[in-house]
């Protein structure tokens, strides 16, 4: 992965006409300091992915990185795979990102090969998987449309293969929901995002990233059969759950 770090200052001016956002090339061209300072626990759980990876990739498999932005997910994973029979499909529909993660994984030595595609995830076909990554992506998807993924992705795993899925979410009790975005809007503080920074940033995802409870995410994880989900990490309003075939 490039070291450079262009620091996020895109919401820092007043936006008279704030408009939704967007995974555009201004993003792409920040993402790496944007996500590190807005969520919290995003290196811990791009960390832990390794392990994951070490533990539950299977010989003669696909592992999948759904919404792979600029491919930070994609490395911990190709880095941690003991199979270089393994291949890895890292997916985004950001033309701009995908353009970066491209050469991120150019400049990357580790042996197993990586195919990078511009393409929906909801377009995505799953096949022989015995590691799906959705890190902090099912939050964009229409929320009536995030059932049939899930449901897709187990029926293209192998058994004892792994899901995880990394969100931020809400929680249903009005003042524990206040609390925690207020913890968030302290972290996002202390990164050295304004208040203005803060305030329009929030405008212009709200109707971008829906979240759903942790309950709901469980919910259709068993749902579509997953034997074991787990709620291994949480950081605040962002969770990583861990779901075996
Ligand atoms: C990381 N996983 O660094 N199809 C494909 N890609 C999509 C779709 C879709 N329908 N919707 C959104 N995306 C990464 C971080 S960021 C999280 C993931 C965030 C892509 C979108 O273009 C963006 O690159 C990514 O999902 C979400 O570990 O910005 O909060």
């Amino acid at each position: 992965m490039s070291n450079k770090r262009n620091p996020d200052n895109l919401f820092s001016q007043p936006q008279p006409h704030l408009v939704d956002f967007a995974f555009d090339e201004q993003v792409a061209s920040v993402f790496p300091d944007m996500i590190r300072r807005s969520v919290p626990g995003y290196e811990t759980v791009i960390s832990m992915l390794g392990v994951f990876a070490t533990r539950y990739t299977q010989p003669g498999t696909q592992i999948y990185d759904l919404g792979c932005s600029l491919g930070a997910a994609t490395l911990a994973l190709r880095r941690h795979i003991p199979y270089q029979d393994c291949s890895i499909v890292a997916v985004d529909n950001s033309e701009a990102m995908v353009s970066q993660c491209r050469l991120n994984m150019q400049a990357d030595a580790a042996p197993v090969s990586v195919e990078v595609r511009c393409e929906d995830i909801q377009n995505t076909v799953i096949t022989n998987a015995s590691l799906v990554s959705l890190n902090f992506t099912l939050q964009f998807i229409p929320p009536e449309q995030r059932a049939t993924l899930i449901n897709r992705l187990y029926q293209g795993m192998v058994v004892g293969g792994v899901l995880v899925l990394s969100e931020k979410v809400v929680f249903s009790e009005p003042s524990q929901q206040a609390l925690f975005t207020e913890l968030h809007h302290d972290f996002k503080r202390a990164n050295g995002y304004s208040d203005l920074e803060i305030s329009q940033k929030r405008q212009a995802i709200e109707n971008v990233l829906v979240p759903d409870t942790l309950q709901a995410h469980q919910a259709r994880l068993e749902q579509a059969g997953f034997r074991t989900v787990q709620c291994w990490f949480q950081c605040f309003n962002f969770i990583s759950l861990f779901a075996i075939k």
